[in-house]
């Protein structure tokens, strides 16, 4: 018989929703339930692309705005040829953040549509879920280290909110929300639910192309 796939779940949010804690625990937790699971994350900056990413993100060097859109995207396109692989295998990838990401941050800057930042992420790999962490954007720059890389002030983060309010009523994603204002292990319990189900429901399916 032929090897189901893997299923393709991505973890969105505002910075310091806890997209990271949460992705690792849910490796673990598939892991020990028996599923093939591994953790990818956006930007990825161990390639030479993401090295550039990284120095922009750590303000250590300036990238004009289009086209630091358009590496984030590269960034992701480039990893393309390894997730196909790895969903073949069998493996169930969680991802931290994706192409909605891309969007909802570079639109919070001036003068870019949401329209167009979707653009060069066009025929993704689609996930078969996508978590959104809901959390008040303010009590999230409360929790460490925020503030020091760019887009790290509140009022850019209001903004990012809103543009994943905007790309949350496209009904051709599967989107669920989860309120990640509660404890870390309230958030995995509720995660881990949704997770199982889509695993069930998606590994007979052939996976999608975003946005298409
Ligand atoms: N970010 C992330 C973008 O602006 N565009 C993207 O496509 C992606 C994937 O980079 N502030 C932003 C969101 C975050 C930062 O932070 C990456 P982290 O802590 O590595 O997730």
């Amino acid at each position: 018989m032929a090897c189901r796939r893997g299923v393709l779940i991505v973890l969105e949010g505002v910075d310091k929703a806890g997209k990271t804690t949460q992705c690792k625990k849910l490796v673990q937790a598939l892991q020990e339930s028996g599923h093939r699971a591994e953790m990818m994350r956006f930007p990825d900056r161990t390639t030479r692309i993401g090295l550039l990413i990284s120095s922009y993100l750590e303000k250590k060097s300036q990238l004009e705005d289009h086209t630091v859109h358009l590496l984030f995207s590269a960034n992701r396109w480039e990893l393309v040829p390894l997730i196909k692989q790895k969903l073949d295998q069998g493996i169930t990838l969680v991802v931290d953040r994706y192409a909605f990401s891309g969007v909802a941050f570079t639109s919070a800057k001036p003068g870019f549509s949401l329209a167009w930042c979707k653009q060069p992420d066009v025929g993704l790999p689609k996930p078969d879920l996508v978590l959104f962490l809901q959390i008040n954007p303010a009590l999230a720059a409360q929790r460490g280290e925020f503030g020091t890389e760019r887009y790290e002030t509140n009022a850019f983060q209001n903004k990012v909110q809103q543009n994943f309010e905007q790309l949350r009523q496209d009904p051709s994603v599967n989107w669920k929300e989860i309120d990640a204002g509660r404890s870390i292990e309230e958030v995995h319990m509720n995660i881990k639910m949704l997770c199982e189900s889509a695993i069930n429901l998606a590994k007979n399916l052939p996976i999608g192309e975003l946005w298409k």
